[in-house]
């Protein structure tokens, strides 16, 4: 017998799955579509490591079989290289990053062609690419012309380290996401999507996904939504406009905050007698960030404005006025009415100023030690004493020409970054026509080639000093223009590119309207939880604004969502070169083969959740394969395949394809080590299978271990790929055991049971029945009016 020589094999038939091009999606749109997809890899470092295939093997191992079943299969690969990853990785091994991604592309891509995936790689996309990028380019123009996309210069997130400023999404704990520096906060000219817009939509069209919960729920928080009332309180002519939950406490309101950057502040100036104070502490906050401000468990600080005071609509009461951090500018209208009494920031901040706290809610705490934050009955509340909150919610805010508003935390997008390694962001800044878009037909912007693209620090981007690509004419006055040198975060182009895998070529349109129509939705999207609130929620937005435009036919663009579990390092720490615990996938392939690396991963554990590596564990997987090899070399066929064998094969095709389905893997692949078993042991025993059988079992493997069984398929003399096949149906009445117990009843009574072969006739379990002792007994003489057997189950019999 040969040894398995895996290098040879695998190798062999990778070459010749891509020169017969076998894994090629056709545009047939006759057949019905599967569209599976993975989180396309971003090119940080050097290469995989063998947490990333991972997820990439689960669609293969799906695609596969869909295939098998006759579906018409997308499953596409591409990479995402703009943006700070790459990068980063670029200045840090002090490569151009034009010169660095291709190269990587090439490694990564080498990389996964060793795992045996079938891709189909004529419709790989890359964000970095001219022919990709216009059309990132285009979407940002659309959104531009719908005023979408916006210019502002609140002050944002600011990685000093990274030198641009980030979206909130971008941050970890107030920590820059890519390098865990300090995020500062600081007022610059910026580009923002609106995407609050899509808030409402993002959140109620979550019902119509078949996502994870966990997942749904962190999207559910990230947009927050929070249904209130907006109420005004007058501060003589002027007025304070709040944001709150529970217009019902109005009457408990006993003072009034601000944020320190209100505008109204400012407006006071003249009025205010400790201004120097006010000024000193808003220099102070303004140093914070969010996150620092509204820390819990930090103590509040505030400083009255002296000499103002505003007034209590609900009972013309004065009131005083506050700035605090804790108060944040950007959230509901950047000002609240406080209720001490009914909720804690405001109790904190009572007790430390010595303000009054006054409860307008029954409830049994100690008010002088807590708030209570629940709704209840009204009370000290003038005339709506007794009333129930939720109704005083909407009497009271109408009672003082409030109006009821929903809010959310979700911010409008931060879309430029002063960085390099970006889309360049379409637009023209005109002396005379102001803010201009780059005419459609002038697209892409192409990112010019330069030498020096570090970022500068000073707020602008380093193609700010590329003159001659900077320097335009004007598209409609033709005078003399700038281009915009800001350029795109990292989540433009991953925020659209499943799409163009349905048309990749088209240099037209972003995609074909028919081709759209058909390939419609992602059908199954893997990839990493860390996605939830970033680009699984820039996706849907970006989806959403083309579906309203016309461009996509369904408002969602992952259908389903599963999340993949990360493999952590053999010291149960994150895989990481500075713990020096990667394993390199191409290492383990050369030493144990595609085949065994791709079942180990499957094996380890439930899919979704996380595993440590184990080198050791993996000669398991490569005992299997090999023992798989030995079955095949000793086989002699039967016409017929061993009963309790057969029963088994049927069994286990119907389980795999279960498992597969609901990417149960550790229990497809743990079953059919079970039938391997079992085969090896009928063989011991004498017996055998039919060769029709044994490549039902070769069928149902391949999408797990595609070259060796395809190495085995050809040896049986089969013509075509086995991974073309049709994927084996199970025979249900092989499935069913051979011996049934039924159960006798005489006149309605279980008198006893009785085994049977399941595939007996009617008429002699009846006559089985009548011949059984228990039974002769119960009868005796009496005469038997009727008798019914109910298959498989019951004969009852009427005496
Ligand atoms: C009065 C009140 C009484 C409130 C009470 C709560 C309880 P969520 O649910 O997170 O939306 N608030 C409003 N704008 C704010 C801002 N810019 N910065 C900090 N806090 C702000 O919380 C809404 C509540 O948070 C609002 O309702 C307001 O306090 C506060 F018994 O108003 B409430
Ligand atoms: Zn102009």
């Amino acid at each position: 017998m040969k040894n398995y020589n895996h290098l040879k094999i695998e190798k062999k038939w990778q070459k010749i799955w891509q020169e017969n091009k076998i894994y090629k999606t056709l545009d047939s749109h006759k057949k019905p579509k599967y569209y599976v997809l993975d989180m396309f890899p971003y090119l940080s470092g050097k290469g995989l490591h063998v947490g990333h295939p991972k997820g990439y093997i689960a669609t293969d191992i799906i695609s596969r079989m869909k295939r098998m079943q006759g579906l018409n299969v997308m499953h596409p690969m591409g990479f995402d290289a703009f943006g700070l990853p790459a990068e980063n990785y670029a200045i840090k091994t002090k490569t151009n990053p034009a010169v660095l991604v291709p190269k990587n592309v090439a490694h990564f891509k080498k990389q996964l062609n060793i795992l045996g995936f079938d891709y189909d790689w004529s419709r790989e996309i890359n964000t970095t690419d001219p022919k990709f990028y216009k059309w990132t380019q285009w979407i940002f123009l659309q959104m531009f012309k719908k005023g979408l996309a916006y210019e502002s210069y609140e002050p944002i997130n600011w990685c000093p380290s990274c030198k641009t400023g980030l979206a909130n999404e971008d941050l970890e704990n107030g920590k820059c996401e890519r390098c865990g520096s300090e995020i500062e906060q600081k007022p610059m000219r910026q580009w923002v999507l609106r995407i609050t817009n899509y808030a409402e939509r993002l959140l109620k069209d979550l019902d119509l996904l078949d996502w994870p919960e966990f997942i749904k729920e962190s999207q559910y928080n990230w947009i927050g939504k929070s249904e209130g009332a907006e109420i005004e309180f007058k501060v003589g002519n002027l007025i304070i406009k709040v944001f709150t939950t529970r217009p019902d406490t109005l009457f408990g309101a006993t003072y009034c905050v601000l944020a320190p950057e209100h505008k109204l502040v400012d407006k006071l100036k003249n009025q205010i007698k400790n201004w120097v104070e006010i000024e000193k502490y808003r220099k102070e906050i303004a140093k914070k960030t969010e996150i620092e401000r509204t820390a819990e468990g930090k103590e509040k600080t505030g400083v009255e404005l002296k000499g103002v005071k505003a007034i209590n609509p609900v009972n013309n009461e004065e009131i005083p006025i506050y700035i605090a951090d804790y108060v944040l500018a950007y959230y509901g209208t950047g000002a609240i009415m406080a209720v001490p009494a009914h909720d804690e920031r405001d109790f904190e901040f009572a007790k430390k100023y010595r303000l009054p706290i006054i409860e307008v809610i029954f409830n049994n705490n100690n008010i002088k030690e807590e708030s209570f934050i629940g709704t209840g009955t009204l009370k000290n509340s003038g005339k709506f004493d007794g009333m129930d909150s939720n109704k005083a919610k909407i009497v009271i805010t109408k009672f003082v020409g409030g109006k009821m508003k929903t809010t959310y935390k979700l911010r409008d997008w931060v879309f430029s970054r002063q960085r390099y390694w970006g889309e360049p962001i379409p637009i023209i800044h005109c002396r005379k026509c102001g803010v201009v878009p780059v005419p459609e037909k002038d697209l892409p912007v192409i990112l010019p080639k330069i030498k020096s693209y570090k970022p500068t620090g000073t707020g602008e981007s380093p193609l700010a000093d590329v003159d001659k690509w900077v320097n335009i004419k004007c598209p409609k006055c033709k005078g003399k223009a700038k281009r915009e040198t800001n350029t795109m975060p990292q989540w433009a182009g991953s925020s659209w590119y499943y799409l163009r895998y349905m048309d990749p070529q088209n240099n037209k349109i972003l995609v074909d309207k028919k081709k759209e129509k058909y390939w419609n939705q992602v059908d199954l999207y893997v990839g990493g939880a860390e996605h939830a609130t970033r680009h699984l929620i820039y996706a849907r937005f970006w989806h959403k604004f083309l579906y309203d435009i016309n461009v996509v036919s369904n408002p969602e663009p992952f259908k389903r969502l599963q999340s993949v579990g990360l493999i952590i390092g053999e010291d149960g720490r994150k895989m990481s070169k500075r713990f020096g615990n990667i394993i390199n996938p191409d290492e383990i392939v050369k030493v144990y083969g595609a085949d065994t690396l791709r079942l180990y991963e499957m094996f380890m554990g439930p899919f979704s959740q996380s595993v440590s590596w184990s080198t050791k564990s993996i000669i398991g997987p490569r005992r299997f394969i090999e023992k798989i090899w030995r079955i095949s070399n000793q086989i002699i066929f039967k016409n017929k395949t061993d009963d309790e064998l057969e029963k088994l094969l049927h069994k286990t095709i119907k389980k795999i394809t279960e498992d597969i389905e609901t990417m149960n893997f550790n229990t497809a692949i743990s079953s059919m080590m079970i039938l391997v078993n079992k085969i090896d042991l009928t063989l011991i025993e004498g017996n055998s299978m039919s060769k029709k059988d044994f490549k039902l079992f070769l069928q149902i493997l391949a999408p797990f271990a595609p070259h060796i069984t395809e190495e085995i398929w050809f040896n049986l003399q089969e013509k075509k790929s086995i991974h073309l096949s049709s994927w084996p149906k199970y025979d249900e009445k092989k499935i069913i055991d051979k011996n049934v117990k039924i159960i006798i009843q005489i006149n309605g009574k279980v008198r006893t049971e009785l085994i049977i072969s399941n595939d007996m006739k009617e008429e002699e379990v009846k006559k089985k029945a009548l011949a059984n002792k228990v039974v002769i007994s119960w009868i005796k003489n009496s005469k038997i009016k009727r008798i019914i057997y109910i298959n498989g189950r019951v004969v009852s019999i009427v005496i």
